[in-house]
């Protein structure tokens, strides 16, 4: 029987995790919690979730047959139409499954690539999704895959077959190559602007979605930058220009938030846009305090800064969401003291701003000779 796609606008799904010898119960049940968030964010409805504990991953169907089988009943009884896995599935696995489920199939980094292509609003990180997204689901498109955003209708949305499987597959070269020109030219472009940024002082915002970036950044230069309680608000880098209340000129700018496992392909094609953190003079590292994984989220930060090669930019933790964890006391990190702020109440932000004064006058000072 073929997928039933109809009716595509609500996805009813069930969310699967996998309990390893690698990885902890509780941990699974964390980020199971977080798939929960993106999948809401994504705009399905999250009918049940599933945790099943396995030595590996299964090579055919990524959990047990057993477990393959009642989930098929499941969906059945649950009128769900869509199964979300917590990790990234082999082509192999995906095909399987969505050919026993007869169910749309979709894994982490699709969910995280799907709600990149809804929040996209600029013509740079519009190519830079759909690249990402070509890029990842070329090994996968088996004739019957279709977007769970419906952004390329066509792709995919034919009957299966081998040739009309080679045509989609040859679609998406071409597109990939004609998106990856494009992308070049807005390349140039933004060097250009960052030629005449050179002379500036440049800070970046990093930190895991929903730190609280955008509201800080909006603090810190009365600009007024969309936030929300959600996963991925601020999907381009906004940049603006400060010298009232700061003696030098300083370039701030506001970048996305990172995210356990965030899809290779979309660090990759996002690049160009977080060069604004690779070329910047000094990071702000904004993390909710009162996060129970704070530690963990931080690793991650760093880990996607090691990725796009701006782990050696100096940097200040700023923890943010104070009001949340009155007592929280900043650890020490690198040697450097970290600031506590609230940037919702306000609290915190003279020390910040000092430090942040300090560092672009040191940042200025002419190096010494000899
Ligand atoms: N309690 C509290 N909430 C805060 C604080 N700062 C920001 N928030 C809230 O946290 C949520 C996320 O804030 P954003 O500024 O959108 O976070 P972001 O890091 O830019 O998130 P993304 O752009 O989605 O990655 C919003 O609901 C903010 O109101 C704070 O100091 N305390
Ligand atoms: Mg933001």
């Amino acid at each position: 029987m073929a997928i039933d796609y109809s009716q595509p606008d609500i996805e009813k799904a069930v969310l699967i995790g996998l309990v390893t010898d690698s990885r902890r119960k509780q941990e699974e049940v964390e980020s199971l919690a977080e798939l929960r968030r993106l999948a809401l964010t994504a705009g399905a409805k999250v009918l049940d979730q599933r945790i099943q504990v396995r030595k590996t991953p299964s090579p055919a169907f990524y959990i047990g047959k057993g477990l393959v089988q009642e989930i098929k009943e499941q969906l059945v009884d649950l009128k769900a139409n869509c199964v979300i896995f917590d990790d990234q599935l082999s082509p192999a696995q995906q095909r399987n499954l969505e050919k026993v489920f007869e169910a749309k199939v979709v894994d982490r980094p699709v969910l995280i690539l799907d709600i990149f292509a809804k929040g996209a609003r600029t013509a740079a990180s519009r190519l830079q999704v759909e690249l990402a997204q070509l890029e990842y689901t070329l090994p996968r498109l088996t004739g019957a895959w279709v977007h769970f955003s419906r952004q390329y209708g066509g792709i995919g949305a034919k009957g299966p077959g081998e040739t009309q499987l080679e045509i989609d597959r040859r679609q998406v070269r071409t597109r990939i190559s004609h998106l990856k020109k494009k992308l070049d030219k807005l390349g140039v472009q933004r060097a250009t602007q960052r030629k005449q940024r050179q002379n500036m002082f440049k800070i970046t915002l990093v930190g895991y979605t929903n730190a609280g970036k955008s509201t800080l950044f909006n603090l810190l230069t009365k600009a007024d930058i969309q936030t929300a309680n959600k996963l991925f608000t601020t999907l381009d880098s906004t940049t603006r220009v400060m010298s009232a209340g700061y003696p030098q000129k300083i370039v701030f700018s506001d970048t996305v938030g990172f995210i356990n496992k965030l899809p290779h392909q979309l660090v990759e094609s996002f690049k160009s846009t977080l060069e604004e953190v690779s070329q910047a003079n000094l990071l702000l590292h904004v993390v909710d305090c009162a996060d129970p994984k704070l530690d963990e989220r931080i690793l991650q930060t760093r880990e996607v800064l090691a990725e796009i090669e701006a782990d050696r930019v100096p940097y200040l933790m700023v923890y943010n969401k104070i009001d949340a964890k009155p007592d929280f006391q900043p650890p020490l990190n690198d040697g450097n003291k970290g600031f506590a702020i609230s940037a919702l109440e306000k609290n915190g932000l003279p020390a910040l701003k000092a430090e942040i004064v300090a560092r672009s006058e040191a940042g200025f000072r002419p190096k010494k000779r000899g």
